[in-house]
């Protein structure tokens, strides 16, 4: 897996406007804010099992109905195709419920 350079990286963001670049680039982040707990923990739950599927895994803390994402890839030190294709899946997680 290879780290995007910041063209493929900002080219990528563009689908994804509720995402931001964390400083320093190596990273992408969002908060996401559900109703309630049932549906910010069903949320982790679909992502968490797409993260087995992918071998991939967000960071992430959950308060209440609050879920902080990180997307990197540790091994390539950066973002990669992986984070964009996490992001992406998050959102349909989040919006088609
Ligand atoms: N998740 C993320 N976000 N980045 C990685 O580099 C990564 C991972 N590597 N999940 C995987 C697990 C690796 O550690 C295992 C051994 O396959």
């Amino acid at each position: 897996m290879k780290k995007l350079d910041p063209a493929a990286r900002a080219a990528a963001l563009k689908d994804l406007p509720e995402w931001r670049e964390v400083p320093g680039g190596d990273a992408i982040a969002r908060n996401f804010a559900f109703k309630d707990f049932n549906e910010a923990f069903a949320f982790m739950t679909r992502a968490a099992l797409l993260a087995e599927k992918m071998d991939h895994h967000p960071e992430w803390s959950n308060v209440y109905n609050k879920v902080e994402v990180t997307l990197t890839t540790h091994d390539a030190g950066g973002v990669t195709d992986k984070d964009v294709a996490m992001a992406n899946a998050m959102e349909d997680y989040a919006t088609n419920r």
